[in-house]
């Protein structure tokens, strides 16, 4: 049945021009002006993406990733390409400082949510359905990799979650993905740059059609300044946790890491690494724990914290329904199911499409233009369908789908979307839109 506008073959078939036209070889670019380079997340649902088209294209992609992977474990948020085009590139990062950044690859210092067993799962899975050379590729792929995979997650379970509380922490609000989520505003409002930091050479604001769309360069200062704080750490996870002004545990990063460890688990299994896969579902039990145990009774929706203060951040965002994606708790799940799809999120009557917007539209400060603060993100449509079939809520998943090709069939493969009017906005021609769509369209199950 055809669920866009546009036919699903006019429709998959622009998605592939836009991944191969992204394509500089060893890596697809996030974007290709606004991000001329890989991301971490981006490239999990990239590799997603790629797997419908060519297996060997896919693992490519995370090979990349994987070769810019740190001595501690740590999978960098952005590997660079040749482009010099990008703001804070190389030379700000200057991870050459740090003992422990890899050798020959110029990485950034920080990291992205761990979804990338999710990617693991699919490129095996295509490759399984392919058969012949794409199998044997895929599983020789995963038996290889699941080490560094594995090295990955030990990194986040010690470095950032020293306690081993079940809440992973982030020190730069980048680490989250949802860089300037009404999440993280209360932690910016006490990070004060101790000089002005160099704004004036951003790149972005040169790829958006207005800067409304964007952080704000006040924002910026701060980013920055906080990236000079870790340089000045040399990336040491000990010392950048006791000296950055931005401490906080990131529930939604938390959950991605209790799914992608049961993920990675069911992958150890199948390759017979039967203990690492105990100890990766001990680690999902210990984040899903963490998790759950900041579950607001009055909201529903999980909660943030800024371990300085202890303080609890109590902003409805979509980062607040980690439980849906970690599960654990069925009582949760369902009220947040209940949440989803009620007025204050997917069913808000004023919306276009009933995908998850990134933040309610209720909330005071929501603006459905920019960034973090209201727009739907195709990939996070994807995530959601993705773990809402996996935790076997299929009529709901179908719904997103839906919806979320919907949005799709402007074939602008836009960055995010404006929820009310369905306008494109943020960088044309995403990479990791591009992708879930060709997911969507082409994967059978
Ligand atoms: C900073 C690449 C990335 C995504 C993030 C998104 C945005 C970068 C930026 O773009 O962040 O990492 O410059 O704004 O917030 O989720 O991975 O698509």
């Amino acid at each position: 049945m055809t669920t866009t506008t546009v036919p699903p073959e006019t429709l998959a078939a622009r998605a592939a021009y836009i991944l191969r036209g992204n394509d500089i070889g060893e890596l697809t670019t996030a974007a290709p002006q606004l991000y001329p380079h890989l991301w971490s997340w981006d490239a999990a649902f990239v590799a997603i993406g790629l797997a419908t088209l060519s297996v060997p294209r896919a693992i490519a992609e995370l090979r990349t990733l994987l070769r810019a992977q740190w001595r501690t474990g740590m999978l960098p948020h952005i590997v660079f390409g040749p482009d010099a085009g990008y703001f804070p590139g190389p030379d700000v990062w200057d991870c050459g400082v740090a003992d422990t950044a890899p050798a020959g690859v110029r990485t950034s210092g920080i990291c992205q949510p761990p979804v990338h067993a999710i990617a693991v799962r699919r490129v095996l899975d295509a490759g399984r359905r392919n058969g012949g050379t794409d199998r044997d590729l895929a599983e020789t792929f995963a038996a290889e990799t699941f080490d560094q995979w594995l090295a990955w997650h030990r990194w986040l379970a010690t470095a950032r979650d020293p306690a081993g509380r079940g809440l992973l922490e982030i020190y730069h609000g980048w680490e989250s993905g949802m860089d300037n989520s009404p999440r993280w505003d209360q932690a910016y409002a006490a990070v004060v740059p101790g000089r002005e930091m160099p704004v004036g050479r951003r790149h972005d604001l040169r790829h958006v059609t207005d800067a409304g769309q964007r952080p704000s360069d006040a924002e910026y200062q701060r980013y920055l300044w906080l990236v000079h704080q870790m340089h000045e750490a040399r990336y040491d996870d000990d010392k950048v946790r006791d000296t950055v002004d931005f401490r906080m545990t990131d529930v939604f990063m938390s959950a991605v890491a209790a799914l992608s460890s049961e993920v990675l688990a069911e992958i150890g299994d199948e390759f017979g690494r039967h203990a690492e896969a105990a100890e990766l579902r001990a680690l999902a039990d210990r984040f899903r724990a963490g998790v759950l145990s900041t579950v607001s009774p009055e909201t529903g929706l999980a909660r943030d914290e800024d371990v300085r203060s202890g303080q609890r951040v109590d902003v409805p965002t979509v980062g607040g329904f980690a439980p849906l994606l970690c599960g654990g708790d069925e009582r949760v799940v369902a009220r947040q199911l209940d949440l989803l799809t009620g007025p204050l999120w997917c069913g808000h009557p004023a919306l276009r499409y009933a995908v998850p917007p990134s933040a309610t539209p209720e909330l005071a400060g929501f603006q459905p233009r920019t960034y973090w603060r209201g727009p739907q993100w195709p990939f996070m449509n994807w995530l959601v369908w993705w773990t809402l079939r996996r935790r076997g809520a299929t009529g709901l998943a179908a719904g997103i789908r839906t919806e979320a090709l919907r949005q799709l069939s402007d074939l602008a493969f836009g960055e995010y979307y404006e929820p009310f009017t369905g306008e494109a906005l943020g960088s044309a021609h995403q990479s990791w839109t591009a992708a879930v769509a060709l997911d969507w369209l082409l994967t059978a199950d």
